[in-house]
């Protein structure tokens, strides 16, 4: 397992020589200035890439790549987008890049409702709440049909919460939504998340999935062409919100996807907290079932309630088995070099963490402090080191 980091680059109040210090090898970054949907030029790729070197790392992956709404929409004209997403592809891989992270959710990245909820001990973490996302949905932004995606009782104290809510609460909570886009270009007011939400009126899973399989259709031959592992993201959380199709929540999901276009460049990011928050997923059996083509692994976890809401847990705590899923990753590695293939060290990053001790005095991107990621990072290398000697 190759140890990374996620690194925001200039959006990041954490350095690359603090980065040096937690003992990861790897980064994992994008160029999170160029708006969706342009080309990333090579030389500035190759810049990117030669400060990374400098502070002593490989730039292991690239996370992410992203997909433009209309392509996730399947607008008319996609000639442009297609020839763009491919160009970048190319200039990544003239650069030694190999490994591009995506997803196709539409809209919205991750969607939290708290970004500094308390935890036991100290220290705050994400959090989904369903009731709080039920009065975003349901009081906020006024969306009738949402009344059928949460049951009775969450709606009824989603109702007190709303009620009793000030408008500062409410204006906590729609920038906890919209967080999920970090150095992202589109963010939205109430007003605006409507807009964008009415741009995908009639477009349900159905139609989501046949934009999906286009996509795929479109680069797929390009990665391979090129040495480039794609691994789509699973959604987060993988449930319906807002109304918009989730296409990448489940094992089905994944299997639909590999089946629809079925190539190894065709890959995912197994996810175990984006997984996990779905009570029906087992994330370590869903590793297996899709082991081949994981190509980048996010290793944390959650703690989950019966009324759908769900909070981060620290990496080793929570419902996820954090050791059968390693063990799990570990095995394909060896799977892999006993065939003598070149990919069998699979990147993983501790994905996200708790804000503690001296977080709380640095500006963070949300879900991303240095010591909360940092211990999960320990944590998660004694896993892999007990799991490799035993
Ligand atoms: C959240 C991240 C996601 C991920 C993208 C990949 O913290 O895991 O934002 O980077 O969905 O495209």
């Amino acid at each position: 397992m190759l140890e990374t980091w996620r690194w925001y680059g200039q959006f990041d109040g954490i350095t690359l020589p603090e980065i040096a210090q937690t003992g990861a090898a790897g980064i994992v970054t994008a160029l999170h200035e160029i708006p969706y949907g342009e080309i990333w030029p090579r030389d500035a790729i190759a810049a990117r890439k030669a400060q990374i070197m400098a502070a002593g790392f490989t730039w292991s992956v690239v996370e992410s790549l992203p997909v433009h709404e209309d392509i996730k929409r399947g607008t008319d004209d996609l000639d442009r987008l297609f020839a763009n997403y491919r160009q970048s592809m190319a200039n990544l891989a003239a650069e030694g890049l190999q490994v591009i992270c995506y997803n196709f959710m539409p809209l919205l990245d991750w969607t939290r409702t708290e970004l500094a909820a308390p935890v036991a001990r100290g220290g705050t973490c994400l959090r989904f709440s369903a009731e709080r996302m039920a009065a975003f949905e349901i009081h906020i932004l006024g969306r009738a049909a949402a009344v059928d995606d949460y049951p009775e009782d969450v709606r009824a104290r989603a109702a007190i919460w709303f009620q009793q809510a000030s408008q500062e609460d409410r204006d906590q909570l729609l920038d906890a939504i919209m967080s999920g886009l970090p150095g992202a270009f589109d963010r939205y007011d109430i007003n605006g998340l409507k807009d964008a939400l009415h741009n995908y009126d009639g477009i349900d899973r159905k139609a989501l999935r046949a934009n999906y399989k286009r996509f795929l259709s479109e680069v797929i031959p390009t990665a391979a062409d090129l040495g480039i592992r794609m691994c789509v993201h699973p959604d987060d959380p993988p449930r319906n919100i807002l109304g918009l199709p989730r296409i990448v929540s489940d094992a089905d999901d994944l299997l639909w996807i590999a089946d629809a276009f079925d190539h190894p460049a065709n890959g995912f990011t197994l996810c175990s907290g984006s997984l996990g928050a779905n009570p029906r997923n087992d994330v370590p059996a869903i590793a297996r079932t899709v082991a081949e083509r994981i190509h980048f692994a996010h290793l944390r976890n959650v703690k989950k309630f019966p009324d759908g809401s769900f909070e981060e847990a620290a990496h080793l705590d929570g419902d996820t088995d954090m050791v059968a899923l390693i063990s799990v990753l570990m095995d394909e590695e060896n799977r892999r070099r006993s065939e003598g293939r070149p990919d069998d060290v699979i990147p993983f990053r501790p994905d996200h963490g708790h804000v503690l001790l001296s977080d709380f005095d640095r500006d963070l991107v949300p879900g991303y402090p240095l010591i909360g990621r940092l211990r999960g990072l320990a944590e998660i290398r004694g896993v892999i080191h007990a799991i490799g000697t035993s």
